[in-house]
């Protein structure tokens, strides 16, 4: 069992390492809900795979919902209030997803987490996520919090240095996790997503991680 690797706590919340807390199936009964909201979010701003500064095409497919959206392109990585397939607002982000995420935040110890943004990826079979820094950000005060959905992934969680030595953990339907304090700008990344089949979300795996991105006082 992975959870003796982990420092309990009397919450049922696993202390990955500082500032990295595991909540095992917190969303678990909000399963429906996350699906339908991904479902409405997708039709308005579809699934897309977006091209990194080098001219790669990613693996994973991503679409966004709140007041700014992170994108990559040719000119660089970076969160707008438009969707750039649109040119309008990306979908509002509803108020009980925030309210989870605030909620999971909250019993992890970041007591004024306020998301603004939603990044929603989508991994196929073969997908991954090359090891990466989230700092696109303003504000590394507030944590990001993660919620995987439908088939599991390996996760490599490494350290402030891109060379150090990734701890593997598995991310499993449900799952929730808070990335703050010394824990916020650690290396992290997802290996190349297995064939499955999940009774909720078929051949793929969802992630959603909540940002405070700030963006509001960077638009013209
Ligand atoms: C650790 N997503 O969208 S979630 C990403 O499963 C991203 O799709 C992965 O990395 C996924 O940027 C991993 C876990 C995660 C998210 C943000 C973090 C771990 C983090 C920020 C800092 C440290
Ligand atoms: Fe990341």
């Amino acid at each position: 069992m992975q959870r003796d690797l982990f420092e309990g706590t009397d919450d049922g919340i696993l202390k990955l390492k500082d500032g990295a807390y595991l909540l095992k199936a917190f969303a678990l009964s909000s399963e429906q809900e996350f699906m339908r909201f991904i479902h409405s979010v997708s039709s308005e701003a579809p699934f897309r795979h977006m091209l990194t500064p080098g001219g790669r095409e990613m693996s994973v497919a991503m679409t966004n919902c709140g007041l700014a959206g992170w994108i990559t392109d040719k000119r660089g990585y970076r969160y707008d209030h438009l969707d750039p397939l649109s040119n309008t607002a990306w979908p509002s982000m509803p108020l009980g997803f925030s309210s989870l995420a605030e909620k999971a935040a909250k019993k992890s110890g970041f007591s004024s987490f306020t998301p603004n943004s939603c990044l929603i990826n989508r991994y196929e079979p073969g997908a991954k996520m090359a090891l990466h820094q989230d700092k696109d950000e303003d504000d590394f005060s507030q944590p990001i919090v993660s919620v995987s959905l439908g088939l599991p992934a390996k996760f490599l969680f490494g350290g402030l240095k891109r060379s150090d030595k990734p701890l593997r953990t598995q991310l499993a339907h449900g799952d929730v996790v808070v990335w703050g304090g010394a824990s916020r700008l650690a290396y992290h990344g997802i290996d190349k997503l297995k064939e499955g089949h999940h009774e909720l979300t078929g051949a793929y795996r969802y992630n959603l991680t909540f940002r405070s991105a700030k963006i509001i006082e960077n638009l013209k």
